[in-house]
């Protein structure tokens, strides 16, 4: 959920991997806690049990023409939908069909299932669609809804991918930039690396150019020689340089991949790593990375990119 800027929880977590993840983009589940509505409910079930990220609290609709969908509030690039339906015991729900689109009265088929799809959860991926309702029906008359789950997977973008870059030095020719030119191969001498001199303290920053709200960060550390370098490293964040916290720290040494995730995001316009480890200070990229929805400093909402 993205909330406005004042509600924001700073939460992080960290991992750092042995194995080396090449560029690519990520998805989040977007459903979650959205409003969401159903033709007919029966016993103590609720239409938004299937959002509520509880796997074991199930809605029912046992009327007939029954739907359930789910309001994602926003526009969202969609291009996977996980549906778990219910109760393997006595399995309902016949000639079920997911729906997606940008309003409830133009939308477009993405799944059907003749048989009951039972407590198995099913995968439906098409191409990246910009969708805003998701919305489950029984083609069948008397076709019940049963849903345990329901998530509706939203892209999130790479936004320092050539953005402008600074270093407090330069050793050789790796210069700043080389922390966001997509050349993420963790070898130094394949040239996709930035490095400063040796010096007690060092840093790196990408300038965003516009304030998002950064969801994660990732970093490809140098995986031939000389990786534990990469250590005592402060992930600063802000609106202007003058102005940067601090909303992660990596002790280090860093593996090949390390990534940072801020659940809630956090908006965000200078990324700045600090290195305190009176060595030399090198990476061979940064990402940052946010949801393709931009909620802006004011509160609204704006879609970035097509
Ligand atoms: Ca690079």
């Amino acid at each position: 959920m993205i909330v406005s800027v004042g509600l924001l929880v700073i939460v992080a977590v960290t991992t750092t991997d042995a194995g080396y993840v090449p560029y690519n983009l990520g998805k989040i589940n977007v459903a979650v806690y959205k409003p969401v509505n159903q033709s007919s409910t029966i016993w103590d079930s609720d239409p938004s049990f299937v959002v509520d990220r509880n796997t074991q609290t199930c809605s029912y609709a046992h009327e007939a023409h029954n739907w359930w969908y789910v309001d994602l509030e926003a526009d969202y690039p969609v291009g996977e939908i996980n549906v778990l339906g219910c109760c393997d015991s006595h399995k309902r729900g016949y000639n079920i069909s997911v729906n997606i689109g940008l309003s409830l009265d133009n939308l477009t088929e993405v799944a059907f299932w003749p048989g009951p799809i039972g407590k198995t959860e099913q995968t439906i991926n098409f191409p990246n669609t910009k969708t805003r309702y998701v919305k489950i029906v029984s083609k069948k008359y008397y076709g019940s809804i049963d849903l345990c789950d329901v998530k509706v997977m939203a892209y999130i973008e790479h936004i320092s991918y050539y953005k402008p870059t600074n270093q407090s030095s330069q050793y050789g020719g790796y210069a700043s930039y080389k922390g966001v030119d997509q050349l993420d191969y963790p070898v130094f001498y394949s040239g996709g690396c930035f490095q400063t001199l040796k010096a007690e303290t060092n840093w790196w920053y990408v300038d965003l150019e516009a304030i998002y709200p950064v969801w994660q960060i990732q970093v490809i550390n140098r995986d031939d020689s000389f990786a534990d370098r990469a250590k005592n490293i402060t992930v600063m964040m802000g609106d202007s340089l003058d102005t940067l916290t601090q909303q992660a720290y990596w002790a280090g040494p860093l593996g090949v991949y390390t990534h940072v995730t801020f659940p809630d995001a956090i908006p965000a316009r200078y990324v700045k790593l600090v290195q305190r480890a009176n060595d030399y200070f090198h990476l061979c990229e940064v990402r940052v990375l946010t949801n393709r929805v931009i909620t802006l400093v004011d509160g609204s909402k704006t879609w970035y990119g097509e």
